[in-house]
């Protein structure tokens, strides 16, 4: 079982922001930024190649109310899906980064 499913059926522990039936939003243990949040699917989906649209629907939904929860809707934030290997994706379990808390960088590398 992959680590983001053993977040979901609670063998391994998180720092909940938000959830639902369908999904779940915590706390990144490494942050990026000073806000940085995870949402994820419940049901197990690899990448964002593989997910399906009516996912994405509920999961667009959900960012927003994630957004609005945490006041990052007023402030601003960014979204990022690492996908594959070149994406630098290193969990192999769809997720959503949401970045925020103050003003980003926007470099390429
Ligand atoms: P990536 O897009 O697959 O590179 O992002 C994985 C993220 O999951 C990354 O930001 C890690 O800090 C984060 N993470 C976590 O919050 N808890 C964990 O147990 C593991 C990774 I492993």
């Amino acid at each position: 079982m992959c680590i983001f499913c053993k977040i979901v059926n609670g063998e391994i522990p998180n720092n909940t922001v938000h959830e639902n039936e369908q999904f779940l939003a915590f706390h990144d243990l490494y942050p990026k930024a000073p806000v940085h949040i995870l949402v994820i699917p419940k049901q197990h989906v690899d990448c964002f190649q593989d997910v399906q649209p009516e996912v994405m629907a509920g999961m667009t939904m959900f960012i927003q109310e994630v957004a609005k929860k945490t006041g990052l809707d007023k402030t601003g934030y960014r979204l990022v899906a690492n996908n594959g290997e070149d994406g630098g994706q290193e969990v192999m379990h769809l997720h959503f980064h949401i970045l925020g808390g103050g003003k980003l960088r926007w470099d390429h590398s």
